[in-house]
């Protein structure tokens, strides 16, 4: 692992954030905290070509999106299991993803 698997505190999860339009943070208490945002492509074949985009980066980093793809849009969400919050994996995975993103636009 090439990036460390701690929880961000606070203050590092909400200065990474504002670094991260769109990417909402969720807490329920329940399930792991996150971060999901939800993209939406031309149409089916750019999404699934933006999901293929982010799949070797997720292999790459050992570090994988838990998404859900209807049609043109795809609905992701990021967290960390082994620390139970959001680590900087979580925050490096979503910057690729919005790179890649904006690519398929
Ligand atoms: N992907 N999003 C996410 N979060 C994890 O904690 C995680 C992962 N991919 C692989 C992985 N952890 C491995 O380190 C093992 O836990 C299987």
């Amino acid at each position: 692992p090439v990036l460390p698997v701690v929880a961000l505190t606070e203050a590092e999860r909400t200065s990474h954030l504002a670094n991260l339009p769109g990417w909402k943070y969720l807490t329920d208490g329940k399930r792991d905290d996150a971060i999901a945002k939800s993209f939406s492509f031309e149409d089916f074949n750019e999404a699934f070509a933006f999901m293929t985009r982010v799949a070797a980066h997720a292999e790459k980093m050992d570090h994988h999106p838990e998404w859900f793809n209807l049609y043109d849009k795809v609905d992701i969400t990021l967290s960390t299991h082994d620390c139970n919050g959001i680590s900087i994996r979580d925050i490096e995975l979503a910057k690729l993803i919005d790179s890649e993103a904006a690519r398929g636009k």
